[in-house]
């Protein structure tokens, strides 16, 4: 009888955008946050979201090396407790993990510049150490997670620049949530002279890429160099590869960045989300048309076969080609729920003088074949070029930072507009660190509605994170009394809702708000 009873279920989806295009994609930029807003500089920023608990984030800045959290989406921010990790003079990079497990490194001390890796279990609060390098004098440590060669472990990586100006990686294993294993011994690798600057991604079995440039070619020419790892933790990087060339060498000067210049800033991303471009190796980076050009782009290639053939370049930025302005300290992060990509950097497209910046973003939907168009992410203009950041010639730092999980993308910038009226110093004066919720509004899918003994249940696929599921049911669709069964919260996966008590007939349908 239950199974005729399901007979009777008619299932009707209510799209989120009722009068878009069903198959339009759009962002939306909610209200510019200030996770800092402190007095003094802040400067440099990462940030990174926990894929166990997308409400749980995690942002530092080199500048005044203070970690904050956030368990609320990024509306509000906690201060954590980084004093395990020594007296830092920054450079902090940070990813968590699917686990869980968020790691942090940078520089565990002002002078000595040994590297220390953190580990923090609850979401960003505290940190203790698992790892610091004996070695001193390193520059510039990044630090990505990642699955393993072994189905259900992680591995964790660090590469960095060592006293020797070598490019050196090193990686552990990862079993569980706050179990994480010993490093292995630094390696340099091979080619890796003066190599600086770069980026690791971590691919779908493990396997491992690594890129950097050379960090004495000042205003370029510059290679953007690739060594890659086929089996993980405890494997070998073979020889060194050659994705691209840039125009942007190690130390270029832009009106925008005067004093701390501007590198290429090669990221990478591997999509390991079971999408239609899983396996993908994407390498981002900013380029021009030649070395005195202030006129720089942020350009993405991708790669199906682990970095050995690359695609033609695709331009991120989507101001008019050769109007002169630049973006610059571009990042990228791919949606391991969706293979969608976000790339973020600071924009001077509508600065008269080149020289003052917003903050912009770009998504791929189609395995960066193409981007939608930019938006906006800063509600404010910022410019470094006031007496206060002039006298730290550290300009808006060496990175700026994103994370992307769920449909919704928080880039991380430093901001000196006082768009949100709570900076200390006031506006045009030290930057504070902020950030916005980006969401990417995708049509909502209903599928694989079916009983399951008295249930009703129907699925959504590639939920958004702080979107909600409502499962609502009438008994006939004449004046018809829509009653919320069931709710969830989006997930950045499937999920299921469920009408445990359907009645003889009923009418469904979904809402999302
Ligand atoms: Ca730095
Ligand atoms: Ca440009
Ligand atoms: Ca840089
Ligand atoms: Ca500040």
């Amino acid at each position: 009888m239950r199974f005729l009873k399901s007979l009777c279920l008619i299932l009707i989806a209510i799209f989120s955008a009722l009068h878009a295009p069903a198959q339009s994609i759009t962002l939306t930029v909610a209200t510019n946050v200030n996770i800092s807003a402190a007095s003094d500089d802040n400067a440099e920023t990462a940030i990174a979201i926990n894929p166990k608990n997308p409400l749980n984030l995690f942002a530092e800045d080199t500048w005044s090396v203070v970690g904050r959290y956030s368990l609320d989406g990024g509306v509000t921010w906690n201060t954590s407790d980084l004093s395990a990790l020594g007296a830092s003079d920054g450079d902090m990079s940070t990813a968590f993990d699917d686990f869980g497990n968020l790691f942090l490194t940078q520089f565990s001390s002002v002078t000595a510049l040994q590297i220390v890796v953190g580990l923090s279990t609850n979401g960003g609060a505290s940190f203790r150490v698992v790892y610091e390098t004996t070695s001193k004098n390193n520059d510039q440590p990044t630090l990505v997670t990642g699955p393993s060669s072994t189905p259900g472990r992680g591995s964790v990586w660090i590469s960095y620049t060592d006293k020797n100006n070598n490019q050196v990686i090193q990686g552990a294993p990862v079993t569980g949530f706050g179990a994480v294993g010993t490093f292995t011994t630094a390696v340099t690798v091979p080619g890796g002279a003066n190599g600086d600057f770069g980026d690791i991604a971590v691919g779908p079995a493990g396997q491992v890429a690594i890129v950097y440039q050379d960090n004495t070619t000042t205003e370029g020419p510059d290679t953007i160099h690739m060594n890659f790892n086929p089996t993980g933790v405890g494997g070998t990087f073979g020889a060194q590869t050659s994705p691209t060339v840039t125009q942007v060498g190690a130390f270029v000067t832009i009106p925008a960045q005067p004093l701390r210049q501007i590198d290429a800033e090669a990221g990478l991303a591997w999509d390991r989300s079971g999408g239609p471009f899983q396996g993908r190796l994407y390498l981002m980076y900013t380029d021009r048309a030649n070395t005195s050009s202030l006129d720089t782009d942020i350009y993405l290639r991708y790669s199906d076969n682990s970095g050995t053939n690359w695609s033609a370049r695709v331009r991120v930025n989507d101001d008019p080609v050769g109007n002169g302005k630049s973006q610059f300290l571009p990042r990228i992060a791919v949606d391991q729920t969706s293979g969608y990509i976000a790339v973020s950097f600071y924009d001077c497209r509508n600065s008269v003088s080149n020289n003052t910046t917003e903050f912009w973003a770009a998504v791929s939907t189609n395995g960066g074949q193409s981007f939608l168009p930019n938006v906006k992410v800063s509600a404010g203009v910022s410019s470094p070029l006031n007496s206060a950041v002039q006298g730290t010639q550290f300009d808006y730092g060496d990175y700026s930072g994103l994370t992307f999980f769920g449909g919704v993308l928080y880039p991380c910038w430093a901001d000196n507009s006082n768009s949100t009226g709570d900076n200390p110093d006031g506006a045009q004066n030290f930057f504070d660190m902020y950030t916005a919720r980006v969401t990417v509004n995708t049509p909502t899918l209903l599928v694989n509605p079916r009983t399951n003994g008295n249930n009703f249940i129907v699925s959504v696929p590639n939920t958004t994170v702080g979107k909600t599921y409502y499962l609502e049911a009438t008994p006939a669709l004449v004046n018809p009394v829509w009653t919320t069964v069931t709710q969830a919260a989006g997930t950045g996966r499937l999920i299921d809702l469920t009408n445990s008590n359907p009645g003889a007939q009923t009418f469904s349908r979904a809402r999302v708000q």
